[in-house]
């Protein structure tokens, strides 16, 4: 590759449970690739602005406060919006099967449970990116 893969990892919603998101953005860095964390207390037009003014190849969202079914839809219908159709969004935290489910079905990548092996993601991350994005 020519360049390393760029990552946006952000916590979006009032809680603060972003340990799952450091240690996401912490293991994508040891893969090699370039993470630029928002931290907490993020909306969805502050991520996708983001990763717009980034122009990063992936953006992955933690979700542990039960928010998902909101912040999901937001963000990939604001990323159409935008045109960024050859981006990635994916992510992880307490989300159920059957809302996963229904996430990927509108355009919502890969999402993690808890006790996913890290290196599972970036794998993930990188096998995306090669595969859809220009390089
Ligand atoms: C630690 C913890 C806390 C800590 C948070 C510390 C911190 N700085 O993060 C503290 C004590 C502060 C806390 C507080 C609260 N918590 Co809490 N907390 C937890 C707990 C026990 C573990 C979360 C954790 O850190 N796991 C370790 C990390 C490494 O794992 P992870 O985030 O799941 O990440 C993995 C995957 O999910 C995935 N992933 C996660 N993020 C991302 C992002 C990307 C891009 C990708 C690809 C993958 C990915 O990959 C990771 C690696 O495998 C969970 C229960 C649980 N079993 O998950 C409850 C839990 C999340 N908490 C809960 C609640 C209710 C609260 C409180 C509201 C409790 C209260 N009444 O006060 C408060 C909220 C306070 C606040 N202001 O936000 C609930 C949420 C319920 C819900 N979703 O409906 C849970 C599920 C407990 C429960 N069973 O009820 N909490």
């Amino acid at each position: 590759m020519k360049r390393p893969i760029r990552v946006l990892v952000a916590k979006v919603g009032l809680d603060g449970h972003d340990r799952g998101a450091k240690v996401i953005a912490t293991a994508l860095r040891d893969a090699g690739m370039e993470v630029i964390y928002t931290g907490l207390r993020q909306t969805p037009e502050m991520v996708v602005n983001a990763a717009l003014q980034e122009d990063v190849d992936a953006i992955g969202i933690s979700i542990l406060s039960g928010a998902h079914n909101t912040v999901f839809p937001k963000v990939i219908n604001l990323m159409k919006e935008k045109g960024m159709d050859d981006v990635l969004l994916t992510g992880g935290g307490i989300i159920p099967d059957e809302d996963i489910e229904e996430l990927n079905k509108i355009g919502v990548g890969k999402l993690f449970h808890p006790g996913t092996n890290t290196h599972e993601i970036a794998d993930y991350i990188s096998n995306w990116v090669k595969e859809h994005r220009n390089f």
